[in-house]
C-alpha cells in the first residue's frame, strides 16, 4: 500500500507495486469476454490492495493505451492486451499474492503452497494437451530468456533499460496454443524450472504470474545465453525457488543504515561545498550498500582482499563508506590551499587511490581493500586492477582466487563505449591472466555526461559486452534496495562457485548534472522534470520500513543525526589538517621496501662467471627425459651452448642470463605480450613444445636453481591496452619482481597509449606511486614498411621530464678539460627522472639494464627500443667479460677504435643510438675513415647522459659533431637530443674562457628527411634513403 500510494502519487510511475502484474491480470480475468468498455477502475478498485486513487490511475492508463499502446509502459501494454483478449474466467480463484512485506522482496510475491494432489491434471492425453504443455514449456523458457526485456527496471519509469519498448513475441500469449481461457488449467512443470518449489504442477495463471514476478519485475536476470547447463540451473534456482528472496528484518535495518550514510554523505558535501565538483552518487545511492553487501558476502565466503577499480561517480562516497577512509582526510581535499606534503604534482581528489586493512563488522573477519588510483580516462584502470589482483593471488598462492578478488565499477556510457572493457573481459579466462571472476557493478544512471544512451550505444543494454565471456547480468531497479542487496549476494556466490565474471547493472538515474555545477535541463528536460518529482530512495525505503514496523520514525531520525554529527566532527578535524599527503592515498604501499635500501648508491649489476655459465648451460640444454623437441630447436640449443662455452652472448642469451640471475636472487620474473614465449622473431624459445604430445611444455628458466623464484612467460591475447595495463597492475603489487611487456612490433604500443601516458610516464608524479615495469618495443628501420619500423621513440622521449636546458647541478665542475662529474651524477639523474628510455646495442647492456631495474633503490619504468636484425648480428654479441662482477650498465659507449689513439685527428664525432651504430661502423670501415670519424653510442637516451656526452665532446677537440639516426627528422631521438647537446656545449663554454668557442659549435642532423609516415613502404626507397644519409655521415666535414 505504502509503495503503491506514495510512489504513484510522487512520481506518477506505472506498476511500481511488485505484485501488480499478477493481480491486475486476475482482476480483469474475472470479466472474461468483455474486451471493450471494461471499467478498469472498477476492476482495480475491487482489489483490496489497490487504493481509489490508483484505480483512477489505471483507468487513465487504459484510455491512454487505447489511443496509443506505446504511450504506456510495456508491462501495462502486455496487461491491457491480455485483458482485452478476454480474461480467463475463474482465474481469480487463486488467492491473490500476499502483500505482507516480510514474505516478499524484489517485487516477488508468492502464492501459498498448494499440494500436488490439488494440482494434478485429470485431462486425457491428447495431441492438444501435448501441444499445450509444450507451449507452457516454451513460455517458461521465454520468460527465463527474455523476461528481463520487459522488466520494471527504470526507477523513473520512463525508459527501457534495453532501449526497446517492444514486447518480445515470445512473451505474448498470442504466439502459443493456449490463451486466457486456459488460466485455470494445471500444467506439469518441466525440470528446467524451479518456480514450483516442491510442486510438480501449477495452474497456467499461477505459472505466468510467478514467472512475471521473478523475471519481469525489479530484477532482470539475463543469463540464458550462457552455454553451461550447470550454471544456468544454478541461476534459475537462485531466483526461481519460492521464498528465496526473503530477507530478514535485521538485514533490512542494515540496508537502511547503509543507505542513510550513502545519501547523507553526499548531502553533507553538497551543503559544505556547494560549488565544488564531486561527481556525487545521488540517484544511485544503492551503490554503497550493494558494494558493502558484496564485500560482506565475499568475506563470508573466504575472500580476504578486495581490489577495486572505479570511475569518478561516487568515488568519495566509496572511500568514505566502503573503505572507511577517515572523513577528515577526504574533507580536507576540498581545501585547495593545503600544501602537498610529498613530491610530485598530485591529482584531483576523485582520482586518488587508497589501501586499508580493517575488520568486516558483519563477518568479523579482517579484510583488505584497495581502490586503485586512476586517471580521468574512463575504464583505463580495469586491466590495471586485474593485474594487481592477479599478482596478489600469485604471491599468496591463491590459485583459485578464493582469497583475493577484484571489483570493477563502471558508468553505463563508458562500459559500453570503451574498447578496453572488452579487452579486459578477454583476459578473464586466460590461464596467466585470470583473476577467477570479477564482480562488475554498473552505476547505470542512463546518461553519459549529456548524452542519451540512444546516442551512445548500439547494443540493447549497456552491459552487453559482458556476454562475450558468458557472464550473467543482473539488471536491477536501483530504487528497490532489497532487490539490489539480493543480487549482490548472488553475485558474490556466483563468483565463489564458478570463478567467473558477473555483472550487476544498477538501473538508476543521476539527480544532478554530470557534475554538481552542470545544468542538466539544457539537454534532458523531461527526464529531469521526472527526477525532480521522484523521492530519494532513502525516503522511499525508510518509509517502507517504518510501515513494516521494522524501524520507528524516532530510530530513523536518531540514526540521521548520529551520522550528521560524525560528518560535522570530521569537518572540524579537517580544518586542522595543514598538509595533504598523497602518500596516504597509495593504493599499493610497499611496506619496508624503501627503508631497507640505501637510497642513493648506484647498484652493482655484474654477476659471477660460474653463475653465468650455469644459467647459460641450463638454458641451452634440451629438456630432460624423452621430451621430443623440434630438430630446428636442437640446432638453436646447440649453437647457444657453443656460445656459452665460448663466453659469448647474443641478445636472447643475454636476456635469459638477466632473468636467470634475478630468479636465483628470488626475484619473480614475468614476461607477457603477443608471442613472447617463442619471440616474434623466433629468437627467444623460452617454452619448448613436445613434438608428439599436446600441452607438454618445458621452460628451462624454471629449472635453474632449487628454491629459485618462479618465471612466468605467457603469450597474451591480441591486446596492447588491456595487456600492458594488466602488467602494470601486476608489477604494482611487488617491487621485487621484474615484469616485462613486449609489443609484437614497437609501434603497436600506440594502442596502449593511454596506459603509457596516464599511468606509466606520469603515475609517480600524480600518485607518488613508483613502478618498475619494462616495455620492450622492437624498433628499427629494416625496409619492412611504415608499420613495423618505428616504436615511436620520439613520443617516449617527449614525455621524459629531464630539462633540456639544464645541465644537472649535482655535477662537480672544475673548469678543466678532463673534469669529472660527481660520483652520484648517474644515480641522482635516475632518481629524478620519470622513466628511463634506452636504445641498447649490446646483449651485455641489456643484461645490466634489466638487472639494474631490480638493484636500484627505487622503481622507475624502463622503456627499451629492442632489436630485430640485431638479434642475430654476429657483431652485436657480448662477452661474459662485459657481464661479470665489476661490470655495469653503460649509459653511453664511447668509440674504442683507432680514432681514440689520436683524438686530435678526429674530424667528426658522430653520436647515435641503436642499430644504426653497426651500419655506421660498417660504412666507416668500408670508407676507411677509422681515424677521422669517431662513433659514440648513446644507450640510455633519457635521462640524458649530459656528463658523458660532455666528456666525449671534450675528448675530440677538433671534431665537428653530428647526430645520425635512421628515423625521419621529425621522429627518432633528434628533437630530444639536439637541445640537450646544445646545453652540453653551453655548459662547456660557460666553464672557462678558452672554451667560449663551443658556443658557436653545432650538432649537425644526419638522417632521413621529415615525413608523415614512419617509414618507406618500398624496400628500394628504404635503401635509397639509407645510402643517402650514410654517404652524408661519412663525409668528414
Ligand atoms: C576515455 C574518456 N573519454 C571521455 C571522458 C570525458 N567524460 C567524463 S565523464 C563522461 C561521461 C561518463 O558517462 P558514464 O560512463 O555513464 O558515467 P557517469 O558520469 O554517468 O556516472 C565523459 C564522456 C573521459 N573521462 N574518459
Ligand atoms: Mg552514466
Amino acid at each position: 500500500m505504502f509503495r503503491l500510494k506514495t510512489l504513484w502519487t510522487a512520481g506518477s510511475r506505472p506498476q511500481l507495486w511488485e505484485g501488480y502484474k499478477l493481480t491486475a491480470c486476475r482482476a480483469c480475468s474475472s470479466q472474461a469476454g468483455t474486451n471493450k468498455g471494461r471499467n478498469y477502475a472498477t476492476a482495480a478498485a475491487a482489489e483490496p490492495f489497490l487504493s481509489g486513487s490508483s484505480s483512477i490511475y489505471v483507468e487513465e492508463m487504459y484510455k491512454s493505451w487505447e489511443q496509443d499502446p506505446k504511450s504506456v509502459h510495456k508491462s501495462w501494454d502486455v496487461y491491457f492486451r491480455q485483458v482485452t483478449m478476454g480474461a480467463a474466467p475463474g482465474t481469480a480463484h487463486v488467492r491473490p499474492p500476499s502483500l505482507t512485506p516480510s514474505s516478499s522482496t524484489a517485487g516477488i510475491t508468492l502464492v501459498p503452497k498448494q499440494t500436488s494432489t490439488q494440482l494434478t491434471s485429470k485431462e486425457p492425453v491428447t495431441d492438444k494437451l501435448i501441444e499445450d504443455h509444450l507451449s507452457v514449456q516454451t513460455i517458461i523458457r521465454s520468460y527465463q530468456t527474455r523476461g528481463h526485456n520487459i522488466g520494471n527496471l527504470d526507477p523513473l519509469g520512463i525508459a527501457d533499460a534495453d532501449l526497446c519498448s517492444e514486447v518480445p513475441k515470445e512473451l505474448d500469449l498470442h504466439s502459443y496454443s493456449i490463451d486466457q481461457a486456459d488460466m485455470n488449467r494445471v500444467f506439469q512443470l518441466p525440470d528446467s524450472t524451479y518456480i514450483g518449489g516442491e510442486e510438480k504442477a501449477l495452474p497456467l495463471g499461477e505459472i505466468l504470474s510467478r514467472l512475471k514476478n521473478i523475471y519481469c519485475n525489479h530484477i532482470g536476470v539475463e543469463f540464458m545465453f550462457i552455454n553451461n547447463r550447470e550454471q544456468t540451473d544454478w541461476i534459475k534456482r537462485k531466483f526461481e525457488t519460492p521464498g528465496i528472496l526473503n530477507i530478514h528484518a535485521d538485514e533490512k535495518r542494515l540496508m537502511l543504515a547503509r543507505l542513510l550514510r550513502s545519501q547523507r554523505f553526499e548531502e553533507f558535501l553538497a551543503r559544505k561545498w556547494s560549488s565544488e565538483k564531486r561527481f556525487g552518487l545521488e540517484g544511485c545511492e544503492v551503490l554503497i550498500p550493494s558494494m558493502k553487501t558484496l564485500i560482506d558476502s565475499s568475506s563470508a565466503l573466504g575472500v580476504e582482499s578486495f581490489v577495486i577499480g572505479m570511475p569518478h561517480r561516487g568515488r568519495l562516497n566509496v572511500l568514505a563508506n566502503v573503505c572507511r577512509k577517515p572523513l577528515e582526510k577526504i574533507f580536507c581535499q576540498f581545501d585547495s590551499k593545503l600544501e602537498a606534503a610529498d613530491e610530485g604534482s598530485g591529482d584531483v581528489k576523485y582520482h586518488l587511490g587508497m589501501s586499508v586493512e580493517r575488520l568486516n563488522r558483519v563477518t568479523n573477519k579482517q579484510i583488505k581493500i584497495a581502490v586503485v588510483a586512476n586517471p580521468s580516462h574512463l575504464e583505463a584502470v580495469d586491466p590495471v586492477v586485474q593485474g594487481k589482483t592477479r599478482a596478489e593471488q600469485f604471491y599468496r598462492g591463491d590459485t583459485e582466487g578464493k582469497k583475493v578478488m577484484s571489483i570493477l565499477l563502471h558508468g553505463d556510457a563508458a562500459f559500453s563505449g570503451q574498447g578496453v572493457v572488452y579487452e579486459t573481459f578477454h583476459l578473464s579466462d586466460l590461464p596467466a591472466y585470470t583473476t577467477h571472476g570479477t564482480v562488475h557493478i554498473v552505476a547505470n544512471n542512463q546518461i553519459g555526461f549529456t548524452t542519451d544512451p540512444r546516442s551512445s550505444r548500439s547494443s540493447p543494454y549497456c552491459t552487453d559486452v559482458a556476454r562475450v565471456v558468458n557472464a550473467p547480468i543482473f539488471h536491477v531497479n536501483a530504487d528497490d534496495p532489497e532487490a539490489v542487496m539480493y543480487v549482490a549476494k548472488v553475485a558474490a556466490e556466483w563468483r565463489s562457485t564458478f570463478g567467473k565474471d558477473v555483472v550487476i547493472d544498477l538501473v538508476s538515474y543521476r539527480r544532478n548534472g554530470h557534475n554538481e555545477i552542470d545544468e542538466p535541463m539544457f539537454t534532458q528536460p523531461l527526464m529531469y522534470k521526472r527526477i525532480a518529482k521522484t523521492p530519494t530512495v532513502l525516503a522511499q525505503y525508510s518509509e517502507k520500513l517504518m510501515k513494516e514496523g521494522i524501524v520507528t520514525q524516532q530510530e530513523y531520525e536518531e540514526e540521521v543525526s548520529k551520522y550528521d554529527k560524525i560528518c560535522e566532527e570530521a569537518y572540524v578535524l579537517s580544518k586542522k589538517e595543514s598538509t595533504v599527503s598523497y602518500r596516504d592515498w597509495l593504493d599499493s604501499p610497499w611496506h619496508g621496501f624503501f627503508d631497507s635500501r640505501e637510497a642513493m648508491v648506484l647498484p652493482k649489476t655484474g654477476v659471477k662467471e660460474d653463475i653465468l655459465q650455469h644459467i647459460g648451460s641450463v638454458f641451452s640444454s634440451p629438456p630432460p627425459g624423452d621430451f621430443v623437441i623440434h630438430p630446428g630447436l636442437k640446432r638453436i640449443l646447440k649453437a647457444r651452448m657453443e656460445m656459452v662455452n665460448n663466453r659469448t652472448v647474443d641478445w636472447a642469451l643475454g636476456e635469459a642470463l638477466a632473468f636467470g640471475s634475478l630468479l636465483k636472487e628470488g626475484i619473480h620474473v614475468r614476461l607477457s605480450g603477443q608471442d613472447v614465449e617463442r619471440g616474434t622473431f623466433s629468437h627467444r624459445h623460452h617454452v619448448l613444445h613436445h613434438q608428439t604430445l599436446d600441452k607438454v611444455r618445458y621452460n628451462a628458466l624454471n629449472h635453474i636453481y632449487k628454491g629459485q623464484a618462479p618465471y612466468t612467460v605467457e603469450n597474451s591475447s591480441l591486446s596492447e591496452y588491456g595487456v600492458l595495463g594488466f602488467e602494470l597492475g601486476y608489477v604494482m603489487s611487488n617491487p621485487n619482481s621484474l615484469v616485462l611487456w613486449e609489443a609484437q612490433f614497437g609501434d603497436f604500443a600506440n594502442t596502449a597509449q593511454c596506459i603509457i601516458d596516464q599511468f606509466i610516464s606520469s603515475g609517480q608524479a600524480k600518485w607518488v606511486r613508483q613502478n618498475g615495469i619494462v616495455l620492450l618495443l622492437p624498433h628499427g628501420y629494416e625496409g619492412m614498411g611504415p608499420e613495423h619500423s618505428s616504436a615511436r621513440l620520439e613520443r617516449f622521449l617527449q614525455m621524459s621530464n629531464d630539462d633540456q636546458d639544464h645541465f644537472p647541478t649535482y655535477a662537480t665542475f672544475n673548469s678543466k678539460y678532463n673534469e669529472k662529474e660527481s660520483d652520484d651524477f648517474e644515480i641522482q639523474q635516475l632518481h629524478e627522472i620519470n622513466w628511463f628510455v634506452g636504445n641498447l646495442t649490446t646483449p651485455a647492456n641489456y643484461f645490466h639494464a634489466l638487472r639494474r631495474q631490480i638493484a636500484l633503490p627505487f622503481r622507475k619504468p624502463l622503456v627499451l627500443m629492442t632489436p630485430k636484425s640485431l638479434l642475430r648480428l654476429p657483431e652485436a654479441r657480448s662477452s661474459f667479460e662485459d657481464m661479470i662482477e665489476g661490470t655495469g650498465f653503460q649509459r653511453l659507449i664511447p668509440d674504442k677504435g683507432v680514432c681514440t689513439k689520436k683524438p686530435e685527428g678526429v674530424k667528426k664525432l658522430i653520436f647515435c643510438t641503436g642499430k644504426v651504430y653497426y651500419e655506421l661502423m660498417k660504412e666507416r670501415e668500408k670508407m676507411n675513415r677509422d681515424e677521422t670519424i669517431a662513433i659514440t653510442r648513446i644507450e640510455q637516451i633519457s635521462p640524458f647522459p649530459f656528463d658523458l656526452v660532455k666528456q666525449e665532446i671534450l675528448r675530440y677537440p677538433n671534431a665537428k659533431f653530428a647526430w645520425v639516426q635512421e628515423e625521419h627528422k621529425n621522429m627518432g631521438a633528434w628533437s630530444y637530443v639536439e637541445p640537450r647537446m646544445r646545453t652540453v656545449l653551453r655548459k662547456i663554454a660557460d666553464s672557462d674562457r678558452p672554451m667560449e668557442n663551443y658556443l658557436l659549435k653545432k650538432v649537425e642532423y644526419i638522417g632521413r628527411n621529415p615525413e608523415a609516415s614512419a617509414a618507406a613502404g618500398n624496400k628500394q626507397r628504404h635503401q635509397y634513403e639509407f645510402s643517402q644519409f650514410m654517404n652524408h655521415a661519412m663525409k668528414e666535414i
